[in-house]
């Protein structure tokens, strides 16, 4: 139905989300008007869908508030049935650089089907890789302004290396539904226009080896008024540990001392 594809209607269109809420209220405005079914809620029609905002505090091991709470992932998980066929489709293309010797970004979530290209942006060349169950691949090496891709069709974690440089890695998050965000430096997030039900929402930092989890039910209830938008706040706190990000080269050996 058309429950959350409104706002969905105007992202082909190179518009702001703020101005395709506007858009989307009004064209249901209209829709209800032209129905003459003045401020009764049509069931089922939740014209500006809700949102699911809250916040994210990453701790060190000692428990004391970092300075900075960005990159953690925080998405929607075991939604009800139906959700996941409404949903928006995918982003064609993501994109992890290698910028600097860094892969940027270094935690990216994406829906999976989609596609991410891997453009070198160093004059150094780099080959980069994963073993992951998820998603095993080999780019092979390459050097400046030369881009390769790969689809990521299966949800679950694939950990990305440089077969040149061990300190590389990058952390992409393959997700079944679209309904997930990256924590600002503040820890706060917002995931737009979720569908209604009960849903698990986790939290995933890749300094934690737990996922931070909490049951939500998104309730349309008091949406009489198609302006407003339900929020639901959550809060997290994430606890870092020590994780090393060594690691064996794609041929499961030792890296070599100078690279
Ligand atoms: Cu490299």
């Amino acid at each position: 139905m058309m429950t959350y594809s409104l706002p969905h209607l105007f992202r082909s269109f190179n518009i702001s989300r703020r101005v395709r809420r506007r858009l989307a209220a009004l064209i249901a405005v209209l829709f209800l008007g032209t129905v003459g079914l003045g401020s009764t809620a049509v069931p089922g029609f939740a014209a500006s869908a809700p949102s699911v905002r809250g916040s994210v505090t990453i701790v060190d091991k000692e428990g004391r508030p970092k300075s900075n709470h960005e990159g953690v992932v925080v998405f929607l998980d075991e939604l009800e049935q139906g959700a996941v066929s409404a949903a928006p489709s995918p982003l064609a293309h993501a994109e992890i650089r290698q910028n600097n010797k860094q892969f940027s970004p270094r935690v990216l979530p994406i829906l999976a089907g989609t596609t991410v290209d891997f453009p070198n942006d160093d004059t150094v060349h780099h080959n980069v890789f994963s073993l992951s169950r998820t998603k095993p691949f080999d780019l092979g090496i390459y050097g400046q302004a030369v881009k390769k891709s790969v689809t990521f069709d299966q949800p679950g974690l694939v950990k990305i290396y440089c077969n040149i440089h061990p300190n590389m890695v990058a952390y992409l998050l393959v997700l079944a539904n679209p309904y997930f965000t990256v924590t600002d430096s503040k820890g706060e997030f917002v995931i737009h226009e979720v569908p209604l039900g009960v849903a698990i929402i986790r939290a995933w930092h890749s300094k934690s080896r737990q996922e931070a989890e909490q049951k939500i039910h998104v309730t349309a209830e008091g949406v009489r008024d198609i302006r407003l938008n339900v929020s639901q706040d959550v809060h997290f706190e994430i606890q870092e540990e020590t994780i090393s990000i060594e690691h064996k080269n794609k041929t499961g050996q030792d890296y070599p001392e100078k690279y």
